[in-house]
């Protein structure tokens, strides 16, 4: 089924330097950021994809603020166990706080000027920032989700935005995780009681479907 250009979203999640540059939050948590670097040619596809179909694109960065004060505690708590608690600093600045170099999109998938990029400072996208706002005054009712971690900020966004109404398409190799066991579960998740999480689709099916193969 083809995909309709006006109400539709491109959802592009934290693709940025802290969780898949060497020097960033991720690789001092201990994750493998070669599997979440896998994400790259799937995001980047889409996103050209998206670009030549005129579809809305949004891209997140998970950015506190500086204070720590939109910090959820449970996630502040598992930060300082992991060694890279958030705000502590790094090669890239203090880790996942808002306008520091590490909560930067990479180079290669920078959003263009008239693409829109929100810090969020939970793991869905849709707490305290203003995007279901945005959805609503743009009459986005499907969103295509693509980034990064999967079972944790896409998997968080989905579920949240699937609450709220949207039709949603994850898209699966353009997504990725530093457990690969955990985004095969994920996508496994999606598709349970004839897929209450909506669809899992592949970049090749989403550009067809986008007109753009
Ligand atoms: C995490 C995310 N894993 N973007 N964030 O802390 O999935």
């Amino acid at each position: 089924m083809s995909i309709d250009i006006p109400t539709t979203a491109l959802l592009a999640i934290d693709m940025q330097r802290d969780f898949l540059e060497p020097q960033g939050y991720a690789a001092r948590a201990g994750l493998d950021i070669s599997r979440l670097r896998g994400a790259i040619p799937g995001v980047a596809r889409l996103l050209a994809a998206a670009r030549a179909a005129g579809l809305t694109i949004i891209h997140t960065r998970e950015a506190n603020a500086p204070d720590l004060s939109d910090v959820p505690p449970a996630f502040l708590a598992a930060t300082t166990r992991s060694g890279a608690r958030v705000g502590s600093p790094g090669p890239l600045g203090r880790f996942l706080i808002r306008g520091e170099p590490g909560s930067a999109i990479i180079d290669e998938l920078a959003p263009l000027a008239s693409e829109v990029a929100i810090d969020k400072p939970g793991f869905s996208a849709f707490e305290a920032t203003a995007l279901g706002a945005m959805l609503g005054a743009r009459g986005i009712r499907r969103l295509i989700l693509c980034g990064i971690t999967t079972e944790v900020c896409v998997s968080s966004t989905l579920r949240t935005a699937i609450d709220r109404g949207f039709d949603c398409i994850t898209v699966s190799d353009a997504c990725a995780s530093a457990f690969p066991d955990l985004h095969d579960a994920a996508m496994k998740m999606i598709a349970v009681e004839g897929g209450v999480f909506g669809e899992v689709a592949t970049v090749d099916e989403v550009c067809a479907r986008l007109g753009v193969a």
